[in-house]
């Protein structure tokens, strides 16, 4: 009696541990979208360097960026083009107006608007993704 009580229970333990790995794993895992700018979204007059503190992006999250796609648009930057506003050699440009942007791997991104003089009013992001 004493014996199967205590099988019992260590079975217990054992799924507990079980289960405690598998949320861990599904945590590690699951990916969220990230809406950049918050409510307000991709567009001029919205301090991006507080929005960016105040957030956490973790790899393999989608950044997503909201704007009217005939006013804006959305370039992945190297941080000298970032410095600079400089919008002729984007290493990636997205126009769609509701774009998902995915890093995979930690490091800090740069994003601006190639539009105008958007990035040097402001309308710039640098995005620090770490787990
Ligand atoms: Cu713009």
């Amino acid at each position: 009696m004493g014996t199967t009580k205590s099988q019992g229970s260590s079975s217990a333990v054992r799924t507990s541990a079980f289960l405690l790995c598998v949320l861990i794993l599904a945590q590690h895992a699951a990916a969220a979208t990230v809406n950049v700018g918050g409510n307000s979204g991709w567009t001029l007059g919205l301090n991006y360097k507080n929005w960016a503190s105040s957030t956490k992006v973790r790899p393999n999250d989608s950044l997503f960026f909201k704007y009217d796609a005939r006013l804006h648009n959305v370039m992945v930057v190297s941080k000298s083009d970032y410095d600079n506003c400089k919008t002729t050699s984007p290493w990636s440009k997205h126009q769609s107006g509701k774009d998902m942007i995915k890093f995979t791997k930690a490091g800090t991104y740069y994003l601006i608007c190639g539009v105008g003089t958007h990035c040097k009013a402001g309308m710039k992001v640098a995005v620090t993704v770490r787990f």
